[in-house]
């Protein structure tokens, strides 16, 4: 019987394993060809394939990796539509920095984002997330994963598209992917109650199928975010949305909205257009650039 060539996406890659699913459904054990290896390129969870089933005692074999359109690189993973941040409303308290990173990381990565605020069931009212974010060109949704209270809103926003969640452990990420496929049966944590933060519950990353949602998410483990992202301090002014409208009226073009006289993005924040706090973690997510370039070239 001749091997025919099917179209398909990598769902998960285990010591040199592939899992494809291919166009008609059905998940096909394969292995990366040589070639990969030599060109320097590793198959990811999430890319489209062209592959060659495995027949009788013959293994399968991925012929062609097509053109990414994105990827993240921790974990390793390509195509994807969406990265979806979660923090908690109520425990434990939102990191913003850790948000204001991923953000970053997103855009970086071309990769568009969103905010989920869960827990909205345990606080009167949502904090200052809603405002602080909402000119970073992220959507912003208020969630109760108990209650159910946005779910269907959420399922629009996962419909039809490949998700990357992230976020600090024991914000809900796993009680929300139960909660809009409960057949998904993930395993949850609590909070530790001597620090009130998470036990980082989920440690892998594979791809999961929302059954009803044509949707596929990554429930990703925490990683170190600056590490993998060569930003220089000057481009991350790049990444703020919130600076777009006042781009070009600072009286020095390259300007970074710190100490520079008669800058734009100043001005705004003082007229309260630009949130503050965001503003104010811009400057010390620069300095935090700054000082690791100084580190990098003693
Ligand atoms: N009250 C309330 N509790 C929630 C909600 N969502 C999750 N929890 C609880 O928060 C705790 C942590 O949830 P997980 O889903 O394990 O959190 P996670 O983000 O996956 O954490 P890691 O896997 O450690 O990164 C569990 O005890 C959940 O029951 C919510 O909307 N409201
Ligand atoms: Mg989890
Ligand atoms: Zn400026």
């Amino acid at each position: 019987m001749e091997a025919k060539l099917i179209k398909g996406r990598i769902l998960k890659g285990i010591g040199g394993f592939y899992y494809i699913q291919g166009e008609d459904g059905d998940v096909y054990e394969c292995k990366a060809k040589g070639r990969f290896r030599k060109e320097g390129i590793k198959p990811a969870p999430g890319d489209k394939v062209i592959f060659t089933p495995p027949v009788q005692t013959q293994g399968g074999s991925i012929d062609e990796i097509l053109p990414r359109k994105n990827s993240l690189p921790r974990p390793m993973i390509a195509n994807i539509d969406l990265l979806m941040i979660v923090a908690s409303a109520g425990k434990p308290e939102a990191d913003l920095s850790l948000i204001d990173k991923l953000l970053l990381y997103a855009a970086y990565n071309h990769v568009p984002a969103a905010i989920v605020l869960n827990k909205i069931d345990t606080v009167e009212d949502a904090g200052t997330i809603p405002q602080e974010y909402s000119k970073c060109g992220a959507q912003i949704l208020q969630i109760s994963a108990k209650t159910g209270q946005g779910l269907d809103q959420l399922k629009e926003l996962l419909r039809g598209k490949f998700t990357c969640l992230a976020g600090q452990s024991a914000v809900g990420k796993s009680t929300l992917l139960n909660a809009v496929a409960p057949s998904l049966g993930l395993e949850t944590g609590g909070l530790s109650k001597k620090t009130d933060r998470g036990r980082h519950t989920t440690r892998h990353s594979e791809l999961l199928e929302l059954p009803g949602l044509d949707a596929v998410v990554a429930d990703t483990p925490g990683f170190s975010i600056l590490e993998c992202m060569d930003i220089e301090p000057e481009q991350l002014r790049e990444y703020y949305p919130e600076f777009a409208a006042v781009t070009g009226e600072c009286r020095f073009d390259s300007c970074v909205h710190d100490r520079e006289p008669q800058c734009a993005v100043k001005k705004s924040v003082a007229e309260g257009i630009i949130p503050e706090a965001r503003y104010t973690r811009y400057l010390k997510l620069l300095q935090e650039l700054i000082e690791r370039r100084e580190k990098r070239y003693v």
